[in-house]
């Protein structure tokens, strides 16, 4: 499958566990945790921990704005750890690298700085039913301040994107497509390159969610030739509080500022004021700089992993899960079959509401999610208020997954399901 050119696994990922102080930890009765929530936010490592604590005990100082030392500093690591996230996603230049907080502000700056700028009433924004509130509400929030149209492509019973009915709504036209690359509730890998290539086809731009799959394969944004991408820095080892936006740099260049105030400026005047340079534009106000610091390690330590082994090592977990908790009866998988999609497991028990399954799975130290995931539409699609979602990523290990089918055994057995 596209972009997930894996080669086999040298790298015994176990050892790799020592990394994260927090796997090590017991939780509950003294029993040790198992944590199958990296779909919501990943584990840290030591490496970003001691970088970020490292900044605030020798570094600590305003960035872009000092010529003392501490100043310098700041301003060197912060500049260099875009420039490892530009050549992590092979960005032709990190000034498309625009610091945000998350993958949210990343889409709501496409929506109000480009959206407001180039859609009028009646632009369609081609968007699909499986995206994630982010990707939905910005889009929603345009609609109601200018009139633009949203259009979707429907999921299939077997959580893909209906091709057919793509191909149908590019005949409106859109001006922009937009569409998370994997699903964080069915785990669904949608073939992004070939979508961004139709969509060019008939002239729109294309905004990638990279929330989920920047932190676990490849992706590499000229290959993909895609518009905008967005991810955010905790579900890829990186800190909270960090998150990303690539563009294009004709498109960046041409794009209004989105918040206005200090570093965002050339000049002012009292009654106007000089745009700065891309990114910096884009970056108003005193970033998150130690986040972004700890963000740069944490592209560092993905690569000495290698993103091919990672995908490699949860496509073995996801294939063993969807048959060793598929076997369970009672259990429904939702999502495609193992080899179109991630690390992410959803699930109903027949007879017990996933918040159940949640809470006694905590008791045995596992860590799952149960609710909506922030995809309502996409429960709607399924006719679910809810699932639990087991969700994976290099760290975990097939015993994990044989501790959770055995929970649910015993969750089988409370409720007599
Ligand atoms: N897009 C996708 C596909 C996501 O999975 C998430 C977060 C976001 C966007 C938003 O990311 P944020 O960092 O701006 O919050 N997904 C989840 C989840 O599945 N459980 O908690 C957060």
């Amino acid at each position: 499958m596209e972009n997930r050119t894996v080669t086999l696994s040298t790298i015994d990922l176990r050892e790799k566990r020592a990394d994260f102080p927090i796997l090590e930890r017991q939780v509950r009765t003294g029993v040790p945790l198992v944590y199958l929530d990296s779909a919501a936010t990943s584990q840290k490592p030591k490496v970003v921990i001691e970088a970020m604590d490292e900044y605030y005990r020798k570094s600590n100082a305003n960035i872009h704005r000092g010529i003392h030392v501490l100043a310098e500093e700041a301003t060197a690591q912060y500049e260099k750890s875009r420039a490892l996230i530009a050549h992590f996603i092979n960005s032709p230049s990190s000034k498309q690298i625009v610091f945000t907080r998350n993958t949210t502000e990343a889409i709501n700056l496409v929506a109000y700085s480009w959206g407001r700028t180039n859609l009028k009433e009646d632009d369609v924004v081609l968007l699909t039913e499986m995206e994630h509130h982010s990707n939905l509400v910005p889009w929603q929030i345009l609609s109601s301040s200018i009139g633009t149209k949203l259009e979707f492509i429907p999921v299939t019973d077997d959580g893909l994107l209906d091709d057919e009915v793509f191909h149908k709504k590019l005949e409106l036209k859109p001006k922009l497509v937009a569409f998370t690359q994997m699903s964080n509730v069915l785990g669904t890998i949608n073939p992004a390159k070939y979508m961004i290539a139709e969509a060019h086809k008939s002239g729109a731009l294309v905004l990638l969610d990279g929330a989920q799959s920047v932190p676990h394969f490849p992706v590499d944004v000229q290959d993909l030739d895609v518009d905008f991408l967005a991810f955010s820095g905790h579900k890829m080892c990186g800190p909270t509080g960090i998150g990303v936006l690539y563009a294009k740099r004709n498109l960046l260049e041409k794009m209004p500022p989105f918040l206005g105030g200090g570093d965002m400026i050339k000049r002012v005047y009292l009654q106007e004021f000089t745009a700065n340079e891309i990114p910096y534009k884009f970056e108003a106000g005193t970033p998150a700089i130690a986040e972004a610091i700890g963000l740069g390690v944490a592209v560092e330590y993905l690569k000495s992993i290698g993103m091919e082994t990672i995908a490699h090592h949860e496509q073995k977990l996801i294939d063993y899960a969807i048959k060793k908790i598929g076997a369970i009866d009672g259990v429904n998988i939702y999502g495609p079959t193992a080899e179109k999609k991630g690390g992410v497991l959803s699930f109903t028990l027949t007879g017990v509401h996933p918040h159940d399954i949640s809470q006694i799975l905590d008791r045995y130290g596992i860590a799952i999610r149960a609710g909506h995931h922030c995809a309502m539409p996409l429960h709607d699609r399924y006719q679910l208020s809810a699932t639990a979602r087991a969700s994976f990523y290099f760290y975990n290990t097939i015993e994990e997954i044989d501790c959770l089918a055995d929970a649910i055994y015993q969750v089988k057995d409370i409720f007599g399901a």
